[in-house]
């Protein structure tokens, strides 16, 4: 194991940066570039490209200050943002949905590489959705029952609200948003009213654009519930596991598959193939067999619950093929750089895409589907047996640094620490913890990285500051990428950052813990989808201190904010009173009335609210402050 400071972190990533210049290759960094100065409309939100009179651009000059059709800059603002929140809502609800299929086709029998991994969970989930004592039923009864109340929450006729968030939120959470109508009924329905909200001539409110802008976060929220909760009853719950993470995790005498995107049925099967095709890669000459990576999101689906290392995260997508040693890099959707297909081609990497929904042209493409699942997975990894064959040795450079990952903190991994120490209220151990300062508060990390800023340094430097000042730091996503590949989940950076509160309260649970690993200095909660366990864990802890969350001093970060679903995330947080501090500009500062609302105004209206700080150490400051104000605050 190398070294765990950032610095070799980043070492690798200068590393591959140099080594693609010197072979002639474009990467996103220096696409990035090519992209500056950036056009001031755009970067502000008042560019309307809604009808086809547009663009319009918002100015000062007269006869500027509204588009075509009247449009101002307030309306045009907050139409763009709440666009981004419905796509990132539509992305974390497929995903969903497709998991809820695959469940319903293990409930009917028609999907056989899959199986129910934890009856418990389902059990329990059953329960919460409304199955009563008398319809105690067998397992692919209780899965076809559990899928089919899952898919009512995606349509509907009436406004009622949806089931799953009910079942999900805590009653002052659910009393709030009732009583300023943004909870949601159905996913599809509302996706569709919001967007028809949003056509041309329709809402030119932005303040009724913006509550709508909240809905679309509780549908993201819903849809991302559900994706977590029934990826673990297929694949089961996390536990802690050790791994590692960086580009040092590439090995040259193995066969290196790299799954990216976020869906974790193909992941996940990829994982069952590669073990039964051990004796093929053998015979092809990989003396140490398959190894399988991960990448962005459904990389950390796999970290979670199988172990596996994470190669890279979004921002680092293109440099984990330019080692040469990348045999395959399988893709489904989300987050993947469409310039990975001229990158692997200038290698021996075979890119292959599975997802009707994001094709390349030119690109081999195996369509996934979860009745032949195994099928798909045994020939995407033949096809990098294949491509191992044609690896030019000449171009192979990987660097060295790795670092120790202790991954795998479900809520239910959570509670089983806790409980060691509070063995019948489990929860009483955070609330205690907060209680007596013994920690300022939680902080999670979410979302991604964003080329505007160099590669995980916002991420890496907040987390290392917050630690120090005794804050308990959750991350998920790209964040998770960051934190992992830069030595912050590994219990040596406990030594290392941090403070003497902190170190406290994660020593006292790992002196009962019965693990056979330490514990991490940021507790990787999982991908983008797994949010949900972050709120569940601010659930649990709202209802242990009898608080409102609004009140709990709790707060997340998105200090390299990139993608629609990330904003998506955001909004709920800020929606069910949790302030969000992002350390990328938000493309609303063309409105000084959606600025003001968005990072002043919603405070008062769900106790949550953006704030927007591109200097790390001066959000870190602004996150502290807001730890210390809700902890004083007497709800
Ligand atoms: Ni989240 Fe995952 Fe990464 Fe951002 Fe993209 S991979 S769903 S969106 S970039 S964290
Ligand atoms: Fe211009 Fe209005 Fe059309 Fe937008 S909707 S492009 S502001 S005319």
């Amino acid at each position: 194991m190398s070294s765990s400071s950032s610095n070799s972190s980043n070492n690798n990533d200068d590393q591959m940066l140099k080594r693609a210049r010197e072979l002639g290759i474009v990467t996103a960094a220096d696409r990035y570039r090519a992209q500056t100065p950036k056009c001031q409309f755009g970067e502000t939100g008042i560019c309307c490209t809604v009808c086809l009179q547009g663009p319009c651009r918002i100015t000062k000059k007269p006869g500027m200050d509204r588009g075509v059709c009247g449009a101002n800059a307030d309306t045009i603002v907050a139409r763009n943002l709440v666009r981004h929140l419905v796509f990132g809502a539509a992305g974390h609800s497929d995903h969903a949905r497709e998991m809820v299929l695959a469940l319903k086709g293990v409930g009917e029998g028609s999907v056989k590489d899959y199986k129910i991994s934890d009856p418990k969970k389902l059990q329990h989930l059953a329960e919460k959705l409304g199955l009563t004592d008398a319809q105690t039923q067998d397992e692919k009864a209780l899965a076809l029952f559990v899928a089919n109340k899952c898919l009512q929450d995606f349509w509907k006729y009436d406004a009622s609200p949806c089931l799953w968030s009910q079942a999900n939120l805590d009653a002052k959470a659910l009393a709030k948003l009732q009583e300023i109508a943004i909870l949601p009924s159905a996913i599809d329905r509302e996706i569709v009213h919001i967007l028809h909200q949003l056509n041309m001539g329709t809402d030119a409110d932005p303040f009724n654009i913006l509550l709508s802008g909240l809905r679309a976060g509780m549908i993201d929220f819903t849809g991302m519930s559900m994706a977590t909760a029934v990826t673990d009853i297929l694949f089961g719950v996390p536990y802690p596991v050790v791994t590692e993470a960086n580009l040092g995790v590439l090995k040259k005498t193995q066969i290196n598959i790299a799954v990216h995107g976020h869906n974790p049925l193909l992941s996940q099967v990829i994982v069952y193939a590669a073990k039964e095709l051990h004796k093929e890669a053998l015979e092809a000459g990989a003396s140490e067999g398959i190894n399988i990576v991960g990448i962005c999101c459904t990389g950390n689906e796999l970290l979670m619950r199988e172990g596996i290392t994470s190669v890279a995260n979004y921002g680092t997508q293109e440099l984990a093929v330019i080692t040469g040693v990348l045999d395959a890099m399988v893709v489904d959707v989300q987050c993947i750089n469409p310039a990975l297909k001229e990158i692997c081609q200038a290698f021996h990497t075979t890119l292959i895409t599975t997802s009707p929904r994001a094709k390349m042209s030119g690109v081999m493409h195996v369509e996934f589907e979860t009745t032949s699942a195994l099928e798909s997975a045994l020939r995407i990894t033949r096809e990098a047996i294949a491509s191992f064959k044609r690896r030019d040795d000449t171009l192979i450079h990987i660097p060295d640094y790795k670092a120790e990952v202790i991954g795998g903190f479900s809520v239910e991994a959570m509670l089983a620490l806790f409980a060691k120490i509070e063995c019948d209220h489990p929860m009483r151990v955070l609330a205690n913890a907060i209680s007596n300062k013994t920690i300022k508060g939680i902080c999670a990390f979410i979302g991604c990285n964003n080329h505007r800023v160099e590669q995980d340094q916002n991420i890496t430097t907040m987390a290392r500051e917050l630690a120090q000042k005794d804050v308990f730091i959750l991350s998920t996503g790209c964040a998770s990428g960051a934190l992992a590949k830069a030595g912050l989940m590994s219990s040596l950076a406990v030594e290392k950052y941090a403070g003497p509160g902190l170190k406290h309260f994660l020593k006292q649970l790992e002196a009962k813990s019965t693990l056979a690993c330490g514990l991490p200095l940021v507790f990787n909660m999982g991908a983008c989808v797994d949010n949900s366990r972050v709120a569940l864990l601010w659930k649990l802890l709202a209802e242990e201190m009898n608080l409102p969350l609004s009140c709990l001093p709790v707060v997340a970060s998105s200090p390299e904010i990139m993608s629609e679903k990330a904003l998506a995330i955001g909004c709920w947080m800020v929606a069910i009173g949790v302030p969000v501090v992002v350390s990328i500009p938000l493309p609303v500062t063309g409105s000084a009335y959606v600025t003001e609302l968005l990072t002043t105004k919603l405070k008062d209206i769900v106790g949550g609210y953006f704030s927007i700080e591109p200097d790390p150490l001066a959000a870190t400051k602004i996150i502290d402050g807001i730890l210390q104000e809700r902890i004083l605050k007497t709800c």
